[in-house]
């Protein structure tokens, strides 16, 4: 994939990231859009200003969380849907330093990840069920109507965001990316410039006034083998909300692995999102999710990371990537079978291996009865595919040497007649 050439290239070197949805809304625990989809009136929502004392929050915490699971960025929600504002803001009161807790949550959070190397990124709702001059007028992710003495201006409103976009990008250090939600109802790509005059090297996602840098497909794992655009998908540890939940139905681990293994291995990033509690913990059940994934994610990063090769092999339950001389082949799906046949690959590997546990793997170059062509392939056998049913299975082919050349070669001969009997 093109790369920009600049600051924005840190997206390419970091794929896996921590989402976080946090605000007034955990106070509920039952799901981020709580105002929204319950219909409750602004007058009683803001209630939980009062009620919101995350007097466990600790952001180093949260931060060696992200470290010990892999994870090399985070995204963190500085004002969601409902437009409470998790910083300390100039331009509304409803925001973080009014509520009894009364501290700078994002400063604090912005100091442990640049003590400890994690790049900060931040969430911004382009809807907002509070301020005055929004639109609440029944689009998408909009109020059905306006609050009470609301004056909606579209105008107004932008410069508001402006001014908040500011403040963010200018007082909390290097601000890596800006993932904007919900496209708004108008255009104006003088926003994002000002987000890059402040924050060089920003990565700016799709889904605000203008394109962006990166597209966001969201709780979705995309067909196909390479992704022609950055990307970053997200995804949360649970299946019904995004903030945090008392009554989570959450994902087994081997669902969300499969994605990761997926779309990192076309060449996109993958967030992971958890949401902490009102007292500002994360919940153990998300935490130890996180950790277990990122067990296995440290055994397979080489290979997911590496370099799309699919177009070589394309294959509905694994993938291929390449570095240098090394072929990965990523099983994003259940393996149906403790052998697997790499055609067109017709070159005999050095050394092959399972990264899942090290241990070698027996390779062949035969004619199998299944694929009968002329010429033989590359045939794993042996895979100890119940051994790992939980987890993609990912397979490491050390060659001698391997050039776009003689890959090219193999895939062109085996669509040709040459390798039919
Ligand atoms: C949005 C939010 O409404 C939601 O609360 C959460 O913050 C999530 C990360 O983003 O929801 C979306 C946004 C985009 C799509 C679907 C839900 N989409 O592109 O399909």
């Amino acid at each position: 994939m093109q790369h920009f050439g600049d600051g924005r290239d840190w997206f390419f070197k970091n794929r896996y990231g921590m989402f976080i949805h946090w605000g007034l809304y955990s106070v509920d625990g039952w799901h981020e859009q709580v105002q929204w989809r319950q219909r409750i009136p602004r007058e009683t929502y803001v209630k939980r200003v009062a009620q919101f004392n995350p007097v466990k929050y600790n952001p180093d915490a949260w931060v060696r969380l992200a470290k010990e699971s892999g994870m090399d960025y985070m995204i963190i929600t500085a004002k969601h849907h409902d437009g409470f504002c998790m910083w300390d803001t100039k331009e509304t009161d409803y925001n973080v330093m009014r509520t009894p807790y009364g501290k700078e949550l994002l400063a604090m959070l912005a100091e442990s990840c640049s003590k400890a190397g994690i790049k900060l990124c931040l969430y911004y709702s382009c809807p907002d069920w509070h301020h005055p001059s929004s639109i609440n007028q029944g689009g998408d992710h909009e109020l059905l109507k306006q609050n009470k003495g609301d004056e909606p201006d579209i105008r107004k409103y932008i410069s508001y965001v402006k001014r908040q976009a500011s403040e963010l990008c200018s007082n909390y250090g290097k601000i890596h990316g800006f993932f904007w939600d919900i496209p708004p109802r108008v255009k104006d790509s003088s926003i994002n410039k000002l987000l890059r005059t402040l924050q060089p090297g920003i990565m700016i996602n799709d889904r605000g006034y203008d394109k962006g840098d990166y597209d966001t497909p969201e709780r979705k794992v995309p067909e196909g083998g390479e992704f022609s655009r950055p990307t970053e998908a997200c995804q949360s540890v649970g299946d019904q909300s995004w903030g945090y939940r008392k009554n989570e139905d959450y994902y087994t681990r081997r669902f969300l692995m499969q994605g990761i293994a997926k779309i990192i291995s076309m060449g996109g990033n993958y967030v992971l999102n958890v949401g902490p509690k009102p007292d500002g913990t994360i919940p153990g059940e998300s935490a130890e999710v996180l950790r277990d994934i990122g067990k296995w994610y440290r055994r397979v990063k080489p290979a997911i990371t590496a370099t799309p090769a699919s177009k070589y092999l394309d294959h509905e339950n694994f993938m291929l990537t390449r570095d240098g001389n090394k072929l990965y082949v990523v099983c994003h799906k259940d393996l149906p079978t403790s052998g697997i046949v790499l055609s067109p690959i017709g070159i005999m590997p050095e050394r092959a291996s399972l990264l899942n546990n090290g241990g070698k793997l027996a390779v062949k170059l035969e004619i199998t009865p299944k694929h009968y062509r002329s010429r033989p392939f590359l045939h794993v056998q042996g895979i100890p595919v119940e051994s790992f049913a939980n987890e993609p299975v990912v397979i490491k082919l050390e060659f001698k040497s391997l050039s776009d050349k003689i890959l090219d070669g193999m895939a062109a001969r085996a669509k040709s007649k040459e390798y039919i009997f």
